[in-house]
């Protein structure tokens, strides 16, 4: 047979001319696997023959031909396709998991789906709010995949077939940073479930029975989010200097205010603003503003500080954990 042989001539480079006819023959076929086997409902038929001579020649006789329909095998397997954990922050909510459903039975079958957020092993539960399935093109998008309603649009796939799955979770805002969060996605064969050899009489594509697989006609596997924070704390302080010399807080005195902001965590922080009133009895001391050093202009432009009359203001921005950012500014004491 040439079948053999065929697989290995088409990855390389020189094929040589005999197996050209068996390359297009292999090119033709469909691409679709078989590892589910023979299609329940499928005929396999068979007849012996026996052939003897009795003294007037050589006869040949045929038995009964035996009929045999295959019967539908119920398999699936779940499996996660999220790499690693996937980075979530307290309080996020829409956030994904990707797993892909695989029919590995040999008959079309339809796949209830659920999911448990609650199985252990980690350090919070997140709260799965939907479940997608995908039209194909293995990218999640509300608007173009399929919103997931048990009993109502069960995914139906046919044996090898395979089809994307997406949860969709909400993180609790009392998550830290570090914590980790597991969802399973369970699917299971809606003819029925239950220990290998279970059979359901009539059940099978094509008429035969449904005979449970070696996967016990369901499937699970899990994902998980890993949570990345960050915290912010806020210290000040104050330096006085007063006109002879020393340190007295007396009028005329001024005051350097210092405040450290720390990140800290694996995460970031969006949006990091400080501000802070000048205190009643004193003068702001104009253009006195720093950050890390680099003097700030009074005015809204284009520096990260600005004084409204009122009170300092330093948009720090996106900060990630690990850093710090120093402003200073100073008032006189009236
Ligand atoms: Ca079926
Ligand atoms: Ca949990
Ligand atoms: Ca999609
Ligand atoms: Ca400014």
């Amino acid at each position: 047979m040439m079948n053999a042989p065929v697989g290995g001539v088409v990855h390389h480079y020189r094929i040589p001319a005999i197996s050209t006819f068996a390359l297009a023959c292999a090119l033709a076929l469909p691409t679709q696997a078989h590892a589910a086997g023979t299609r329940a409902g499928s005929t396999i038929s068979n007849t012996a023959s026996a052939s003897f001579d009795n003294g007037a020649g050589t006869q040949t006789i045929d038995s009964n031909k035996v009929d045999l329909r295959v019967d539908e095998l119920l398999d699936v397997a779940v499996d996660s396709s999220d790499p690693a954990d996937v980075a979530t922050t307290p309080g996020a909510t829409g956030q994904l998991l990707t797993f892909s459903l695989t029919n590995n039975g040999n008959g079309q079958e339809g796949f209830a789906l659920s999911t448990v957020a609650n199985g252990g092993g980690d350090n919070f539960d997140p709260t799965v709010t939907q479940i997608y399935l995908d039209n194909g093109d293995g990218v999640f998008d509300a608007g173009t995949d399929t919103l997931y309603t048990a009993g109502a649009n069960d995914p139906v796939l046919d044996p090898d077939q395979s089809r994307t799955i997406f949860i969709l979770s909400t993180i609790a805002g009392s998550v830290a940073d570090g914590d980790r969060g597991i969802v399973s996605l369970i699917a299971a064969s809606k003819t029925g479930t239950g220990a290998p050899g279970t059979s359901f009489a009539g059940a099978g594509e094509g008429g035969g029975d449904a005979v449970v697989g070696s996967t016990g006609a369901d499937g699970q596997d899990s994902g998980a989010y890993a949570v990345s924070a960050a915290t912010v704390s806020l210290v000040k302080s104050a330096v006085v200097a007063d006109p002879f010399g020393g340190s007295e807080p007396v009028p005329g005195a001024t005051i350097t205010y210092t405040i450290v902001a720390t990140v800290a965590g694996s995460g970031s922080v969006n949006g990091l603003a400080i501000t802070d009133n000048v205190p009643a009895d004193t003068s702001y001391v104009a253009n006195s503003a720093t950050l890390g050093g680099a003097a700030l202009t009074d005015a809204a432009d284009g520096d990260a500080g600005s004084y409204d009359g009122t009170r300092i203001s330093v948009a720090l921005g996106t900060i990630a954990g690990g850093q710090t950012r120093t402003v200073t500014f100073q008032t006189k004491i009236d």
